[in-house]
């Protein structure tokens, strides 16, 4: 007997996404990215040792860790006491991360929390049963020179996430001196504005069946040992390719060299007028600014008007970040 629509329609679960800010940074990342207009498949939460800072933020969820050893004061920069704490959580963590297929998160490298949270949670999802998308942003350089323990914070989590495998991504403070005459919390709320539209243009991506189709299942494979990556999206006029790979490689926050990458996944959507030609403009050149990846995955969805404008999302594996090599070979860190 042929399965009927209904009997189908159970199979197709609306993926569910959660974003996590981890430590101050984290949670102020997640609190400008929770706003209007975030759909009601993602969901927000901010995990903290510091009361004081959760209480005064605006994120839906709120967790506060390590009561009985911080007294809700947060770590002052002491790593190896969140560390300590954190095994006890770790089925309550778990639990937290089960119902969802996506955990994006969000941590300032540097601090106790944060640092200790990112590869603690990413191991949660992963035993949740959840694809973890862990986001670490890196001290500006100044902290790192002039401050050895945000130095070896930093230092540890990211060996830790090496040492894991997994798929992470690296965004650099640094990166924002560029807006730096710009008052600096709408600098930070720029870098946030940035990463709400990649998670909406992932989300939708991984959601909306496409004409060439990018799924939860493809890009959990493809990101699978992806290691150190980045994500880009860009959004322009279709005739442009150029300025699309320009604004998606340059105009980004994200911290790396693209010399022999990994797995790179593009997908492109585009209006009801988007030539077959011009896609195949876009995937060229993407695919020569990105360096002829071996593995290149491609994903295309046509929305139902016509229009000039696309939108290009693009994972790149396996990077060779330079200011993270420097970082994790650098001496002298105490391991923790
Ligand atoms: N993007 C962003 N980065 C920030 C912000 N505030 C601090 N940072 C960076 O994040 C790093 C970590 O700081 P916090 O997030 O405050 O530290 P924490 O994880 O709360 O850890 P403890 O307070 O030490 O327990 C710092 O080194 C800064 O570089 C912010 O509002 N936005
Ligand atoms: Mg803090």
């Amino acid at each position: 007997m042929a399965t009927t629509e209904e009997a189908l329609r159970r199979w197709v679960e609306r993926p569910r996404a959660l974003l996590v800010g981890l430590g101050g940074a984290g949670t102020e990342t997640v609190s400008d990215i929770e706003g209007p207009g975030l759909p009601e498949a993602i969901e927000a939460l901010a995990i903290n040792t510091d009361g004081h800072h959760l209480y005064s933020q605006n994120v839906s969820q709120k967790l506060l860790l390590g009561e009985m050893e911080l007294h809700g004061r947060g770590s002052g920069g002491d790593r190896a006491a969140v560390a300590n704490l954190l095994a006890k959580e770790k089925d309550r963590l778990v639990s937290v991360f089960r119902p969802y297929h996506l955990v994006f998160l969000f941590a300032g490298l540097g601090g106790g929390t944060g640092s200790a949270l990112l590869p603690f949670c990413t191991a949660a999802c992963r035993e949740a049963g959840a694809l973890p998308i862990p986001v670490a942003m890196l001290p500006f350089e100044v902290e790192l020179e002039s401050n050895p323990t945000r130095r070896e914070n930093a230092q540890a989590t990211l060996r830790e996430m090496i040492a894991a495998g997994g798929f992470f991504v690296v965004l650099s403070n640094e990166k924002l001196r560029r807006f730096e005459s710009q008052p600096i919390k709408s600098v930070f709320q720029m870098r946030s504005t940035y990463l709400r539209q990649l998670t909406l243009s992932l989300m939708d991506m991984i959601e909306h069946p496409s004409e060439i189709n990018v799924d939860l299942a493809l890009v959990r494979r493809l990101i699978e040992e992806a290691g150190l990556s980045t994500l880009m999206v860009a959004q322009g006029h279709m005739g442009d390719p150029e300025a699309l790979l320009h604004q998606a490689v340059q105009e980004s926050f994200l911290d790396f060299e693209i010399n022999e990458p990994g797995p790179v996944l593009l997908h492109v959507e585009g209006g009801s007028n988007l030539s077959l030609r011009t896609h195949h403009r876009i995937l060229e050149t993407f695919r020569a600014g990105l360096k002829h990846p071996r593995h290149f995955v491609f994903g295309t969805r046509i929305m139902n008007n016509p229009s000039d404008g696309v939108r290009v999302t693009v994972i790149v594996g396996k990077l060779k970040a330079a200011t993270v090599t420097r970082l994790v070979q650098s001496s002298g860190a105490r391991q923790g």
